[in-house]
C-alpha cells in the first residue's frame, strides 16, 4: 500500500467497506479511484480498484440483462475487420483510437485509465474496419475476458511508447500472450509447441513519434528487435503516419474488395464486397446470395484477369480491386 494517500482515500474506502449494494460499491470505488494521486507508486493499487471496478460493473450489467450474460468484453465485430490494440498502460492505445474512429474512449497521462474495450469504426478508403480499445495488460493479472477478446481479433495491433523503453514494452507483451497461448503469426515458425495456440496476425505500432526529433528513436528500436516485425512509427497526438497505419491494417487483415456489376452498367465503387485473399468467384457470390452459387454459369473479371472481361469459372480466384459480372 502506497504510504502517501490523501486522508479522503481512507475516509471513501470506509464507505467503500460498507457499502452493501453493488451500485453503492461502484460509486465508491470510482470515488476511490479519483482520490489516488498519479504517479508510480500507486500503478498497482488504480489497476487493482480498477480491475474491481471493471468486475462490479460486469456483473450489474449482467445481473440487468435479466439472465443473459453480455459481458463488456463481448464486442460484436462490425465492418472489413476487427483490429484490437494491445499493449502496457500508458502508451496511447486509447488515443489512437480516439484519432481514428468515431469513438471517444478516455484518455489520460495516468496509466490504468481504460478499464473495459471500446470499439470505433476507422474509415480505410471505401470501408471501414473496427478498432478495439482495451485495458492494458498487467503481469500480475489479464481478465480473461479480454484475453478471449485478443483471440477472436483478425488482427492485433501491438503499441508501444517510443518514448519508454519500447523493446521492453514489446518483449513484456508478447510474453504475457504467449503464456496465454496466444501467438503473433511470423513468430509461428519458433513457436515450440504449435498445438492449442491462437496464432494472429500482428503489426506493432511505435506511438509518441510525434515529429523528426523521435525517428532516431524508432530507428534504435527497430535494431533492438530481435525478430522481423511488421511495424510502423506513429503518433495519435501529431497524425504522423496515420494514413500508412490505415494501410497497412487493411494489407495485414488479409482482405480484398472486388466490385459486381450488371452487364451493361458501371460498377459501384463506392461499395466492395470484402473477401479474404484467396476467395473465389464462388466466394463472392456466396456473398450475395446463396441462389447465386447454385445457378451461377459464369462470370466475367476485370482487373486481374489476363483481359478485360474474360470469362472465368467458379474456383477463379479474385484480387484486390476486381469488378465481377455474375451471370446465372
Ligand atoms: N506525445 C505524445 N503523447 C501521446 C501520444 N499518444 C498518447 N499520448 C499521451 O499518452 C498518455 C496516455 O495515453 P492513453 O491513450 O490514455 O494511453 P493508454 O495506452 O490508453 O493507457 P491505459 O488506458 O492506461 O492503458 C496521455 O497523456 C496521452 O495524451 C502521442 O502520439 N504522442
Ligand atoms: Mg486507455
Amino acid at each position: 500500500m502506497p504510504t502517501n494517500l490523501p486522508p479522503e482515500y481512507f475516509e471513501v474506502e470506509q464507505r467503500y467497506r460498507a457499502a452493501r449494494s453493488p451500485a453503492e460499491k461502484i460509486a465508491c470505488l470510482e470515488e476511490l479511484i479519483s482520490t489516488i494521486p498519479k504517479h508510480k507508486g500507486t500503478d498497482h493499487l488504480r489497476a487493482d480498484l480498477r480491475r474491481r471496478l471493471s468486475n462490479l460493473k460486469n456483473e450489474s450489467q449482467a445481473k440487468k440483462g435479466a439472465g443473459k450474460r453480455i459481458s463488456a468484453f463481448h464486442v460484436d465485430k462490425e465492418g472489413a475487420g476487427q483490429a484490437v490494440l494491445v499493449g502496457p498502460p500508458n502508451v496511447g492505445k486509447s488515443a489512437l483510437v480516439a484519432a481514428l474512429t468515431n469513438a471517444a474512449p478516455e484518455v489520460s497521462d495516468a496509466p490504468y485509465t481504460t478499464w473495459q474495450p471500446t470499439p470505433g469504426m476507422m474509415r480505410v478508403e471505401n470501408i471501414q474496419v473496427q478498432l478495439v480499445d482495451t485495458p492494458p495488460l498487467h503481469r500480475e493479472f489479464v481478465e480473461p475476458e479480454l484475453l478471449d477478446l485478443i483471440r477472436r481479433a483478425d488482427l492485433l495491433l501491438l503499441v508501444v511508447d517510443l518514448q519508454t523503453d519500447p523493446v521492453q514494452q514489446l518483449e513484456d507483451s508478447i510474453a504475457l500472450l504467449q503464456e496465454q497461448r496466444i501467438v503473433p503469426c511470423h513468430l509461428k515458425a519458433g513457436c515450440p509447441e504449435p498445438t492449442r495456440v491462437t496464432f494472429i496476425p500482428a503489426l506493432v505500432l511505435a506511438n509518441k513519434n510525434d515529429d523528426p526529433s523521435s525517428d532516431e528513436n524508432y530507428e534504435i528500436f527497430c535494431q533492438l528487435l530481435e525478430d522481423e516485425w511488421p511495424l510502423l512509427p506513429v503518433s495519435a497526438a501529431t497524425g504522423r503516419n496515420l494514413d500508412r497505419l490505415k494501410r497497412m491494417v487493411f494489407e495485414q487483415l488479409g482482405i480484398i474488395r472486388v466490385y459486381s456489376k450488371a452487364p451493361g452498367l458501371a460498377p459501384d465503387f463506392g461499395t466492395p464486397f470484402v473477401l479474404k485473399q484467396g476467395s473465389t468467384v464462388e466466394d463472392l457470390a456466396g456473398k450475395i446470395h446463396k441462389d447465386f452459387v447454385k445457378n451461377l454459369k459464369l462470370a466475367r473479371v476485370w482487373g486481374e484477369a489476363i483481359f478485360d472481361g474474360q470469362p472465368v469459372g467458379r474456383d477463379h480466384v479474385l484480387h484486390e480491386g476486381d469488378v465481377v459480372e455474375l451471370h446465372i
